[in-house]
């Protein structure tokens, strides 16, 4: 019974400082060299024995951590994941990365940033953040992101919930939708609506 308790004690010591595993979930040309990168979820315990999954780039022997362990501005710990995306049309793609609470809700803070890699670090193109300090808002969300093609050519398209203050998590009072194009340098809001919800 002894030698059963401590083989149950062992397991968990080991699962409580189990190292970080890489998995590789796809390649991508990223920067101007031939050869592809490789985008990695490294997946670590945290946040109460949660696992956390962060996004990494290969190349070569170099290695980017794009993101963090906790969510930006707060203390959740991040489940993060990555896509290809080609919005500068110069035949290299970025990386559309969503960072997310781990374990949280529809309503949970989440990040969304576009992230180009130009074969010695990391560039964030756009970065759509949880924010209080939004004009008239006490509070706005991310929620979710796509490229889309408009007339005027591929845009992100990035969608937040608006809180004024006395709204309840369920009801934001309004919907922002922006859009972002390349314009050659970097990327630019280009539209911009928000929808009272009903
Ligand atoms: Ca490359």
């Amino acid at each position: 019974m002894r030698h059963l308790l401590l083989g149950v004690a062992a397991v968990t010591a080991l699962a409580a400082t189990a190292s970080a595993a890489d998995r590789t979930a796809f390649t991508a040309q990223l920067d101007g060299d031939a050869a592809r990168e490789r985008v990695v979820l490294r997946t670590s315990t945290c946040d109460g024995g949660r696992a956390c999954r962060q996004v990494v780039v290969r190349d070569g022997r170099r290695t980017g951590v794009l993101t963090p362990r906790l969510v930006p501005g707060y203390t959740y710990g991040a489940t993060a994941g990555a896509r290809a995306v080609d919005l500068r049309g110069d035949g290299t793609r970025q990386l559309l990365v969503t960072i997310n609470t781990v374990g949280g809700t529809g309503s949970s803070p989440r990040v969304i940033a576009l992230i180009a890699w130009t074969g010695t670090k990391a560039r964030t193109l756009v970065r759509v953040a949880p924010s209080t300090r939004a004009r008239g808002y006490s509070l706005t969300l991310p929620v979710s992101s796509d490229v889309v093609a408009t007339p005027g050519g591929r845009v992100l398209r990035t969608r937040e919930l608006l809180y004024r203050p006395g709204d309840i998590t369920a009801s934001p009072s309004a919907t922002r939708v922006r859009d972002w194009r390349w314009d050659g340098r970097r990327m630019v809001m280009v539209h911009t609506r928000v929808t009272e919800n009903g």
